[in-house]
Order: structure tokens, then sequence, then C-alpha cells
């Protein structure tokens, strides 16, 4: 017997590979997930990630930016592939197009991003190498809601890894996304069931604003959250 919840729909943005979309999408579909992937966009039409959604039975395309648009031209169009699905949440899972002011506050609130990084270390491109060349003892991954400043929203979740001697960065690449994979279904869960919101330009979590990020390894250990 299945016992039908309410899932609120939600959409992801990827530019490739999509490893983190499909552990949103496979997350998804445990009973208590509380969300269902309504829809993949994608604005590179050769992402990787297209053909997987498709495979795990979600719909996916491309909304490829015109040669002559700018960036609020493009908004426009995301958000008019978007908006039929009616999200409660727009998801970017390694999205590599800074969003405009207006799509932004379009969904204002509702958008989260993970970043490679510990913010505030670290914001932009190119994270890991910049961990690397920095010799940082640990390096990690933080969801973040959205906003017009980049990667400059409030942080939500951070997952934690120590940085070896003998890392690069695709190893150091391959063991923060692993975390990645734990840390963003969880946060849209958070979302999803209405314990974390978007309020005073501040991240709420049960009702209290968080001063910073959770931290995955302290939830693990009390096995709580
Ligand atoms: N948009 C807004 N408004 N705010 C944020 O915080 C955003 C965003 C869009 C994407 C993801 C972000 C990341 O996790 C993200 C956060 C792309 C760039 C970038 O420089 C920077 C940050 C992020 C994503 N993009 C170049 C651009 O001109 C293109 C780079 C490329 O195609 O390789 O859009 O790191
Ligand atoms: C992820 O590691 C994500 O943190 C990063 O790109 C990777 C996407 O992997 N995001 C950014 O760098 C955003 N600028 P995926 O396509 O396999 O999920």
């Amino acid at each position: 017997m299945s016992i039908k919840t309410h899932r609120e729909p939600i959409v992801i943005l990827i530019s490739g590979r999509g490893s983190n979309m499909r552990a949103l999408i496979e997350r998804s579909r445990d009973a208590a997930a509380g969300y269902e992937v309504a829809l993949v966009l994608s604005d590179k039409p050769s992402a990787a990630g297209l053909a997987a959604a498709r495979d795990l039975g979600v719909p996916a395309r491309a909304v490829v930016p015109a040669e002559t648009a700018d960036r609020a031209a493009y908004g426009r169009d995301l958000a008019a592939a978007i908006d039929p699905c009616a999200p409660s949440l727009v998801v970017l899972a390694g999205f590599m197009r800074i969003l405009s002011a207006e799509f932004v506050a379009r969904y204002s609130g509702r958008i989260l991003n993970i970043h490679p990084s510990l913010l505030p270390k670290y914001p932009g491109l190119h994270t890991h190498r910049r961990a690397l060349e920095a010799h940082e003892a640990e390096h990690g991954a933080t969801v973040h809601f959205v906003t017009e400043q980049l990667d400059g929203g409030p942080a939500v979740i951070q997952a934690r890894i120590k940085v070896n001697p003998d890392d690069d960065e695709d190893s150091l690449a391959a063991r923060v996304q692993t975390e990645e994979h734990r840390i963003y279904p969880l946060a849209v869960r958070w979302f999803c069931e209405g314990r974390l919101r978007y309020a005073e330009e501040r991240a709420w979590l049960d009702g209290t604003v968080l001063s910073g990020p959770v931290q995955y390894d302290e939830i693990e250990a009390s096995g709580g959250r």
C-alpha cells in the first residue's frame, strides 16, 4: 500500500554532468522527501545531465541564451520555461550562468545554489584550485539562498572535508561532490517541508534565524534533523 503525500514541485537548473541533479531526483523518491522534480533545464544543450534526467523519467530541456541576448532577456526565457511548473523552489545544481537581478527577484527567497567551497571562502570559479593554492587544511561545499550578490546569499548547510597532502583538483572535487550529494537533498527537503525559509535577508530553520550554516558533520554525529 502506498501512502500518498503531497510533494512540492521543484525545477532544477544545470549546465553539465548533473550528479547533484541525479542525487536530488533519486532522493525525491524517498517516501518522506516532500518534493518532486517537475523539470530540469540546462543553458547548454550538450549537458550530460539532460539525458540522465530523462532516463530517470523527468522532463528535461535546454533553454539556450540567444547570442545577442543580455542577462535580463535570458532570465525571461528561463522564467517562461519554469513558470508553467509553478515550482515552490528553483534549485541551481552546477548551473554556470549568473542570473539577472530581475530573475532573482521573481523567485525571491525560493532559489538555492550549491557552491563548491566553504563560503564565505572562495566565491566564484575554480574553488578547488584556489583552496589548494592557499594550502587550506579543510575544504567543502555550501548550500545557500541565491540573492543578487553572487555566492553571497545566506548559507544554509555546509559539509567539510580534510585536504590531504597528495590531493589535486580532481581528487578534491570528487570528495567534495560526495558531500554535496548528501547535503543538497537535505536542504531541499527542509525547504519543501516548510522548515527552511528566507526572510529579512536571512536563512531560518525551524523558526530560528541561522547565524551560520548548519554543519553537516554535527547533525550526523547527533543523528538529528
Ligand atoms: N546568480 C545570482 N544572481 N546569484 C548567485 O549567487 C548565483 C547566480 C548564478 C549561479 C552559482 C555560482 C557558483 O556556485 C550561481 C550563483 C557561475 C559563475 C560565473 O562566473 C559564478 C558563480 C556561480 C556560477 N559564470 C560566468 C557568467 O558570466 C560564466 C562562466 C562559465 O560559463 O564557465 O555567467 O559558483
Ligand atoms: C558541483 O561540484 C557544484 O558545486 C559546482 O559544479 C559541480 C556540478 O556538478 N558548482 C559550481 O561550480 C557553480 N559555479 P554536477 O553537474 O555533477 O552536479
